[in-house]
């Protein structure tokens, strides 16, 4: 079933709160290739929970990323096999994936997901659920899921290390507070979270100012391949498992290309493109202001937001790699006429 970038609740959040404030063993999952807001929102509901009593494990395809340890660490995180065979949920909870498909093998093959909390705008649902797309990351549905819980008594307080896994999503997923999913609101659970002791420039510096050499060796390597398309309107770029080989690049460290050729001065759309095995490949798109990325990762599988998608393709190549998307980004641009100025 298609989303379409409209919300869908099965659930209003109180109703969702009711749910799940019952003790009940769960187990959280989380989507492969985990960013802020996916460990932030998983780690933030499991302590929550925990909290009202639920015994609590976390878990997905991808370990946590070494980047994003800070958080995880002493946390009930456990790999897939372990989580599923010596915890035994009673109920599984998925945050922040979009498709059956961004969950991963180890997760799909083994559990039934009853609930799914997203935020993504084009999906496949898998679940009841709750998704909002005006919620600039899960962590703030999260958020306000703890807000309701305080307020009925079910917490009598919030915990802290929950109030820094949010506010770590929330700043991970507008980008530190710079993209155009963060609202008023945004600033405003922001807030109230720093009002809880979190360290706002401690977490920041952990998720934006601390670059592993290995990031550095593909962001290097994804600039020296990047080229421009559309009248420099667009960039794209490809990391094949070559490089990847040649360079020692996990798949964890090659996050950060795309924030590198986005910021280049006139550039609307961006794309990397990460060649994971020998005909599949991985994209990354972003818009600035007009392309809408989830629509065109939508007719691959894929989904995301209007200003960042991603998809998976199969083809023989990187040359047909490199073609699609090429065909794809010059028929977005001139569909919205080459995007206009501020
Ligand atoms: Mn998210």
């Amino acid at each position: 079933m298609e989303s379409g970038g409209k919300v869908y609740r099965d659930y209003s959040l109180e109703a969702l709160c009711s749910r799940l404030e019952v003790p009940s063993k769960t187990l959280v999952v989380y989507h492969r290739n985990p960013d802020a807001d996916c460990i932030g929102s998983a780690l933030g509901l499991a302590l929550l929970l925990w909290e009202m009593g639920s015994p609590v494990c976390i878990s997905g395809s991808d370990p946590v990323p070494d980047h994003l340890k800070f958080l995880a660490q002493g946390q009930p995180f456990r790999p897939m096999e372990e989580a599923f065979e010596a915890f035994v949920p009673d109920r599984v909870v998925s945050v922040d994936v979009a498709s059956p498909e961004q969950l991963g093998r180890e997760v799909s093959d083994r559990v039934e997901i009853q609930l799914m909390i997203d935020h993504h705008g084009r999906g496949t649902r898998f679940a009841d659920g709750y998704v909002d797309p005006h919620a600039a990351a899960v962590s703030e549905i999260v958020f306000d899921m703890g807000k309701i819980w305080m307020e009925h008594q079910k917490l009598a307080r919030f915990p802290r290390g929950a109030a820094d896994a949010l506010y770590a999503g929330i700043a991970g997923d507008t980008g530190g507070f710079r993209f155009s999913n963060t609202t008023a609101q945004t600033y405003i659970r922001a807030a109230e979270l720093v009002g809880m002791g979190v360290d706002s420039s401690e977490i920041c510096r952990r998720l934006f100012a601390s670059k592993s050499k290995a990031q550095l060796r593909a962001e290097h390597c994804g600039y020296a391949n990047m080229r421009y398309l559309c009248g420099e309107k667009a960039t794209l770029t490809l990391i094949s498992l070559q490089d990847r080989e040649r360079l020692g690049l996990r798949e964890e460290d090659l996050g950060t290309v795309i924030d590198v050729i986005r910021e280049i001065e006139g550039v609307e759309l961006a794309g990397v493109i990460r060649q994971v095995g020998k005909e599949t490949f991985r994209v990354s798109l972003r818009s600035a202001r007009c392309v809408d990325v989830a629509a065109i990762c939508s007719r691959f599988g894929g989904g995301g937001h209007a200003r960042a998608a991603g998809c998976t393709l199969t083809l023989p190549n990187c040359e047909e790699a490199w073609a699609a998307m090429e065909a794809c980004f010059t028929q977005a641009l001139e569909a919205c006429g080459e995007s206009s100025g501020q």
